[in-house]
């Protein structure tokens, strides 16, 4: 995407589209950061000239360098299967209280913390650690670093410090030598290498442009440490236009919680399984990992099914709440036979299974509001954050019938958009740091249009199927 920030507001653009295909190879699934890394450089070759640089992608993973800075072989997903069983021994070792103290990090089994712990001998080979975003950096620049948001979801961040969680990486013993030192969305990351400039064709990018208009040598063009990780960019161009927010950004994760001002770390938080990751300028991304719309892709995956508004179209027709699934059931993780996952639930649980796509369809969309549902009611009950307004950004603002299912399972008005919140917040937050804006929200409410949604009259409903899928819950859980 390349954004132009003018007096009106901001526009995007889409210059490059790249899939993100994980490959199984032998038995472990894994990110094709080469294909990834391509996919960048044909991306900025065909941006043409731009100002600044910046990356966003998502959280947990990481790539390992040799002493020589050379990547130890391709990062492995988080839905890999290494990680079975490594949290529960960490947390029988460590306690899980200890753990939440520091990090203050929902507990979900491919935090980076224990793909770290399961893949323990390469870290021994290992000079440095980088999360993805800042992998692709460091390979645009050379300088090789750690953006704070996302060092926030690994698990070895002290969240109250803002600094690497040190004491706790030595307990484990994971070589504190691996993590490079830490620096704020916003800050510099380095100018593109030379090389990078060739491979690009970036004659004509910035440094050439100050070059004709006689502003001095040539340089390469700054890429900056934006809030590099996805769902902090996309919060950080939420277009709420007070604190009394929640949002929901929507993708094949749903991330669902509140802004704050300061972490929560009690033991009822720990207990509900909120996270505290970092948002831009110092912010808590207070919230919990709903297991999204991934469901849902891999559902249509599945099928051979590509029509979606066809089938959103026909899942508005089924008939409601014949049956709800918990969308965090550790089942629904792994990439596999979903339609033949749901219903084995909801089998176990005494439902009848949903009759092909559109009962399927239904079944996911109303199981995920109601998941949005609890875990807003627990984002306010934890953290005392007053909430009349719910934002749905990214991808899933574009699902009309999710959008109007949240507003009826929360009671509230529910605004959807952008569909592009990562990139906007991405861009802007790149333009702040060179002075072009003060308001990120203010930019992106004056430039991009939002899709309200009332709650409807149905509140008993959806309250009685709340309650219906609670007792699921309890029963496969306890919880
Ligand atoms: C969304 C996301 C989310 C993480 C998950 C691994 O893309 O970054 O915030 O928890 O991926």
């Amino acid at each position: 995407m390349t954004a132009r920030v003018h007096a009106g507001g901001v526009e995007l653009r889409e210059v490059h589209r790249f899939p993100n295909r994980p490959v199984r190879a032998g038995d472990t699934l894994y990110w094709d950061i080469l294909a990834l890394y391509q996919g960048v450089l044909d991306g900025l070759r065909k941006a043409g000239p731009v100002d600044s640089i910046g990356i966003d992608a998502w959280a947990v993973d990481y790539g390992l360098l040799d002493p020589a800075g050379r990547l130890l072989g391709n990062p492995v997903h988080y839905r890999d299967e290494r990680t079975a069983g490594v949290m529960e021994r960490v947390t029988a070792e460590v306690g899980a209280a200890s753990l939440y103290e520091v990090s203050g990090l929902q507990f979900l089994p491919f935090n980076t913390i224990y793909q770290l712990l399961a893949d323990r001998a390469a870290l021994d080979r290992a000079g440095t650690l980088l999360m993805i975003p800042d992998l692709l950096t460091y390979w645009l620049t050379g300088s090789a670093g750690a953006e704070t948001t996302n060092a926030s979801t690994t698990g070895l961040y002290d969240v109250r410090a803002g600094d690497w969680a040190w004491p706790l990486m030595r307990r484990l013993g994971i070589p504190e030598g691996l993590f490079p030192p830490l620096r704020p969305p916003g800050a510099p990351a380095g100018l593109l290498r030379p090389g990078v400039m060739a491979e690009i064709g970036a004659a004509s990018t910035a440094g050439a442009r100050q070059d004709a208009a006689g502003g001095g040598p040539a340089a390469g063009v700054p890429v900056i440490a934006v809030a590099s990780h996805d769902t902090a960019s996309a919060v950080a161009a939420v277009p709420a236009a007070g604190p009394h927010f929640a949002y929901v950004s929507s993708g094949t994760w749903s991330l669902v919680g509140v802004e704050l001002p300061a972490p929560v770390l009690t033991e009822q938080s720990r207990e509900a399984n909120f996270t505290n990751e970092g948002g831009l300028d110092g912010t808590t991304r207070y919230l919990r990992n709903v297991t999204g719309l991934w469901i849902l892709q891999e559902c249509l995956r599945a099928w051979g099914e590509t029509d979606l508004p066809s089938l959103l179209a026909a899942a508005a027709r089924a008939r409601p709440f014949a049956s709800l699934i918990d969308p965090d059931d550790p089942v629904f993780l792994p990439p596999g036979d979903m339609p033949a996952r749901i219903a084995a639930y909801c089998e176990r649980t005494g439902q009848p299974s949903p009759a092909g796509p559109a009962e399927t369809a239904r079944c996911v969309l109303e199981s995920l509001a109601l998941a949005y549902r609890r875990a807003l009611a627990d984002a306010v009950r934890l953290s005392g954050h007053d909430v009349e307004t719910v934002h749905v950004v990214g991808g899933g603002a574009r699902n009309a019938l999710l959008c109007q299912m949240t507003a009826d399972a929360t009671g509230l008005p529910v605004r959807a958009g952008p569909v592009e919140a990562a990139a906007l917040g991405n861009a802007l937050v790149q333009a702040r740091a060179r002075g072009l804006v003060s308001d990120i929200r203010e930019l992106v409410r004056r430039s991009e249009p939002i899709i309200l949604y009332e709650p409807g009259d149905d509140a008993a409903s959806w309250q009685a199927a709340a309650g219906r899928l609670a007792g699921h819950r309890r029963a496969a859980h306890g919880r």
